[in-house]
């Protein structure tokens, strides 16, 4: 075993990875250092946490704690090097912070071996294989009940991330990442404590949306229904991917009067609903599919690219787009050009990127037509009196929610026949990468209704939380299982266990997963799972669709 990672839908033969490699094309050397520095994360929230009791500010420490956590998700960092400058970092704060308590006169005994290591750069790599193997656990539940928490967690701290540079933050969310990943080092908490917790990351996962969603709309504005083009321009182009839409302003700022236009690739299609992000006569539109289809997207895109966030696929060595290709963020890749933070108060630079722009040919067209997104919660309540009317003349039967991560996993097909074959009187509602399955058919309308609202990214999963919460209260009802909407959600990485997560915080029943269950779920972890919640895994179309619709 080189190293052991099960926290994507991808792990090998849905057991784990164990290899020099990973089916995502991560090294061990890269797994093996992430989980170093989210093993001594575990040991700076300790401190953290004691600070904060104390009176010691420690804002930079749990946004820093929320950058780390994103660098591990799936396809995301593919680096040591990130890693290792995370993890001098960890220890610089930890010991900042040891000084501050004990000039208080507080010294911190017996602790958990994540708060006493000590080491310098040499010996990370040393110290890293020593973390290969499983999450350390007294038992199988325990370890499957810490994987859920800390995937969760992982997804929670990418939200937290872009709500922070935005200027959002809240302490109660800072808080509880230090308390949870706290709890991952104690062996007493019982099988129960820990479902609790799990539930409660749920319940920050909400709120952690909800923080998202302020800090999105109140800097670009509430999303609104906008037709993105799937065509080309004549000009050169800068393609973007990712979820981050700071550094999509920044970019649209500084490509503004150049001739350079700019399009979105995967999860930035959504920047296009915001009308601060719209205003933007040079943002285009949309070029390509989900994350997994760059490496055939980006041969004909002719222009840079620049990674926000996850998810990034290695490239072929001798693929045309690898000298074009820029990463900033949580993201990073060896060969890729990483565009580092911006100082305090200014906007990251990203001339070196417009610069390459203008000697690059225009992109190839791969696709026509356009699409029609923008259906976030503020738009959706605006129509509600036509969607309620919709529903009780019964032109609308049933919503589905189809929200969650696309992939290339062949069996992910499920979800373009499952939109395809949904009566003509169902709305699917999405957010996410997920949404590629379906969102270029043409599904058609309910008197005007899409037939395919798209909420926008993964995160504004909140979204359709919001709309469903509203529907409950319009048609008085009392459990939100009682609307007609239903769940089929699909998962590939880490946001995709927050949002689950978010969902069962809400109460939401019955909900299919899929294209397979997590490989981290024990199988009485994932009884409790079916039997409290009703989660089950999918079956054929045709099966679900009956299940569903009886
Ligand atoms: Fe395997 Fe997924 Fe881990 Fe990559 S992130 S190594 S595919 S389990
Ligand atoms: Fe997609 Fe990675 Fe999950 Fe934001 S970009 S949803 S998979």
């Amino acid at each position: 075993m080189k190293m052991y990672c099960y926290q994507c839908q991808e792990a090998a033969k849905n057991v784990a990875c164990e290899g020099a490699k990973g089916v995502c094309g991560v090294t061990s050397e890269v797994i093996n250092i992430q989980d170093l520095s989210v093993h001594l994360l575990k040991g700076l929230a300790i401190y953290s946490q004691k600070a904060r009791e104390n009176g010691i500010e420690t804002d930079k420490t749990t946004a820093f704690m929320h950058q780390v956590l994103f660098t591990t998700i799936t396809n995301a960092n593919f680096t040591v090097k990130s890693s290792v400058e995370q993890i001098k970092t960890i220890l610089k704060y930890r010991n900042e912070l040891k000084t501050k308590l004990a000039d208080k006169g507080i010294v911190l005994e017996n602790l958990h071996k994540s708060a006493t290591w000590e080491g310098e750069e040499k010996d990370f790599e040393a110290k890293a294989k020593t973390m290969v193997g499983k999450i350390d656990a007294p038992n199988e539940d325990i370890r499957s009940l810490r994987a859920l928490i800390l995937y969760g967690l992982k997804g929670l701290a990418a939200y937290a991330e872009h709500a922070h540079v935005l200027g959002y933050n809240q302490d109660d969310i800072n808080a509880f990442t230090e308390k949870a990943l706290i709890a991952l080092t104690n062996d007493n908490l019982t099988v129960e404590e820990n479902i609790a917790l799990v539930l409660e990351t749920g319940k920050f996962g909400v709120d952690v949306m909800a923080l998202l969603d302020k800090a999105n709309t109140e800097t670009y504005g509430n999303p609104e229904i906008t037709t993105v083009k799937l065509g080309v321009n004549k000009n050169p182009g800068i393609l973007i991917s990712g979820h981050d839409l700071k550094d999509i302003e920044a970019l649209l700022k500084q490509t503004e009067g150049t001739g350079v236009d700019v399009y979105t690739h995967s999860e930035m299609l959504p920047a296009h609903y915001y009308p601060k992000l719209k205003k933007y006569k040079h943002l285009v539109g949309n070029y390509g599919g989900a994350w997994w289809s760059q490496k055939t997207d980006f041969e004909s895109f002719n222009g840079p690219i620049l990674f926000t966030t996850n998810c990034l696929v290695p490239p072929r060595k001798d693929a045309k787009y690898n000298d074009k290709v820029f990463t900033t963020g949580a993201t990073s890749l060896e060969g890729w050009t990483h565009i580092a933070d911006a100082e305090e108060g200014k906007e990251k630079d990203f001339s070196q990127i417009v610069e390459l722009a203008k000697k690059c040919e225009a992109p190839i067209e791969i696709e026509t037509g356009e699409i029609v997104g923008g259906f976030a919660h503020n738009q959706v309540l605006a129509l509600s009196d036509k969607i309620v009317d919709a529903v009780k003349s019964g032109a609308i039967k049933k919503f589905f929610v189809m929200a969650g991560c696309d992939g290339r996993m062949k069996g992910r097909e499920y979800y373009t026949d499952f939109a395809q074959e949904l009566p003509k009187d169902t709305v699917i509602l999405t957010a996410g990468c997920a949404k590629y399955r379906y969102n270029k058919l043409n599904l058609g309308d309910i008197g005007g209704i899409p037939r395919v609202l798209d909420a926008g990214q993964c995160n504004d999963s909140y979204s359709l939380a919001v709309i469903a919460l509203k529907l409950k209260e319009v048609f008085e009802l009392n459990d939100i299982n009682d609307l007609p909407i239903a769940y089929n959600i699909a998962w590939y990485e880490q946001k995709a266990v927050i949002v689950l997560l978010a969902l069962l915080h809400l109460g939401v029943k019955n909900i299919k997963l899929g294209p397979t269950l997590p490989a981290f779920l024990s199988p009485n972890v994932a009884k409790v799972l079916v039997e409290t919640f009703g989660i089950n895994g999918i079956n054929t179309v045709k099966e679900d669709i009956k299940t569903y619709l009886g």
